[in-house]
């Protein structure tokens, strides 16, 4: 899956700093996956693209995902969760705390049996909490200009 991944990005083009596929807004690109994964599994995948899972530093950035996750019905995981200390919601790169949230009433929930937090399309892009080894879509996010590195 992630070599296929791969394949595809060698074969675009690149517009406007972000590649064909990639989503740009304020500086970054988005990639949202076709595919499902643990969120380990997404963070790996994000990794060999030369990216990240998307770690939104402001409300306005992680509305504009939810937004578009929206747009595409689907559920993705992001980078951020509370696997280091329960109920600590962190970004998985810098280990910060979140200092806003766009959890949905009631979430998130489950204590140590869901730690990963995601864009929950039956909460209309909303954010709640699921098991992280359950595979779902996730949003890869490299800085604009800073073009994914891929072999090939
Ligand atoms: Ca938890």
């Amino acid at each position: 899956m992630a070599l296929k991944l791969l394949i595809s990005v060698c074969l675009l083009s690149e517009i406007y700093g972000c590649y064909t596929g990639w989503v740009p807004y304020q500086g970054k690109c988005y990639f949202f996956s076709h595919t499902t994964a643990s969120w380990a599994d997404a963070g790996s995948i994000c990794a060999q693209l030369g990216s990240k899972l998307a770690e939104p530093k402001s409300r306005q950035e992680a509305n504009f995902l939810k937004s578009h996750s929206q747009s595409l019905d689907k559920s993705f995981y992001l980078g951020i969760s509370d696997l280091v200390e329960e109920g600590i919601w962190e970004y998985s790169s810098t280990h910060e705390p979140i200092t806003f949230n766009l959890f949905h009433p009631g979430e998130p929930c489950c204590y140590l049996r869901e730690n990963c937090l995601i864009m929950w399309e039956p909460f209309h892009g909303d954010w709640g909490d699921v098991t992280c080894s359950d595979p779902y879509y996730y949003v890869c996010e490299v800085d604009d200009g800073g073009s994914p590195s891929v072999i090939g």
